[in-house]
């Protein structure tokens, strides 16, 4: 049965929550109303949670789209930091989905880690780059990652990690606080607003960012499979949502609470100017050159 919400229905997990020091950051929220936590640096002890998930013998499937030019700009630097700061100590699987396979670039591995090129076609409007990810990521999670996976993390291709993004970031649930709204009031969220969209809704309780999402594969599955009927659906009713994937992945996290949040310390834009609440930036988006990126 999906679990869905703070409800760990594992003990362990409920002691690593419970490892959790909410008070260590003040000036930031930390918890949710339902109980989830906000993961912010300075909250939480790396070694307890790679030893339990060590224990665990948790492992994790990392998917990322690499499509026509997004290949050449983005996968070597996102795929090498990676090597550097994602989920070291646990065994990890990249998933890169492209149009491209023989262009992947060579990518020297740690133990236990490997890579998997999927062949996808590229489709002609960008907005379906993106929002078609959600059907070949739920296709790749039943086709294999159930099997062989306890997690699965999706992300955007262009950013580069800077610091440790470990096994803390792990849970049943997981949604990322978008960098530039986490300090806005709601009615300044980006959600869609056409009533025609399934993706309509009026009030939330975050805004989140598409750039990474995650979670038992029962439950990315069950995401995925949610957010590509919606899109589907929309396009039936020729309608598009506002963000595209974005703003279908904030309905289901508004219908389906995440059990944990990562903070904009896991994805932030360097060119935001306020940065006092960030003390450690564990992955940053990549610079953009819309023009010669998006004129496909
Ligand atoms: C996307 C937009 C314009 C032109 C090209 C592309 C493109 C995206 C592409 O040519 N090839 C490709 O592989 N992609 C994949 O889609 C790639 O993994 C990329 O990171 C992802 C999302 O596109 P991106 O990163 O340009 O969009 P952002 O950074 O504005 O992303 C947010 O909004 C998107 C929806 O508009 C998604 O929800 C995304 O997850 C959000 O971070
Ligand atoms: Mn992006």
């Amino acid at each position: 049965a999906l679990n869905f919400g703070y409800q760990t229905s594992n003990k362990e997990l409920r002691r690593i929550h419970d490892t959790l020091n909410f008070g260590a950051r003040p000036e930031v929220q930390t918890n949710t109303s339902w109980n989830a936590p906000i993961i912010w640096e300075g909250m939480f002890d790396p070694n307890i949670y790679d030893k339990m998930h060590v224990q665990f013998q948790s492992s994790v499937a990392l998917t990322v789209f690499a499509v026509g030019r997004y290949l050449d700009a983005y996968c070597k630097t996102f795929l090498t930091s990676a090597e550097q700061h994602f989920m070291l100590g646990l065994p990890v699987t990249y998933y890169v989905f492209t149009d491209l396979p023989e262009m992947v670039p060579n990518i020297e591995l740690g133990p236990h880690r490997s890579l998997k090129v999927i062949k996808v076609a590229k489709h002609s409007r960008w907005q379906d780059i993106s929002m078609m990810r959600m059907k070949t990521i739920s296709e790749a999670i039943a086709a294999e990652i159930c099997h062989n996976f306890t997690y699965v993390f999706c992300f955007d291709v262009d950013q580069e990690f800077k610091g440790r993004f470990g096994s803390e970031a792990l849970g049943d649930s997981v949604a990322l606080l978008h960098a530039h709204y986490y300090k806005r009031p709601q009615n300044m969220f980006t959600y869609d607003r056409n009533s025609k969209s399934k993706a309509y809704m009026e009030t939330g309780d975050f805004y989140y960012h598409a750039a990474i999402f995650g979670g038992a594969w029962e439950n990315v599955k069950n995401l995925t499979d949610s957010c590509y009927l919606s899109i589907m659906e929309d396009k039936l009713n020729n309608v598009e949502a506002l963000w595209h994937d974005e703003s279908h992945l904030n309905k289901y996290f508004w219908l389906n609470k995440p059990s944990k949040l990562l903070s904009p310390e896991y994805c932030w834009d360097q060119s935001i100017g306020d940065w006092r609440d960030i003390n450690i930036t564990r992955l940053v988006w990549a610079p953009k050159n819309y023009d010669a990126l998006r004129d496909s």
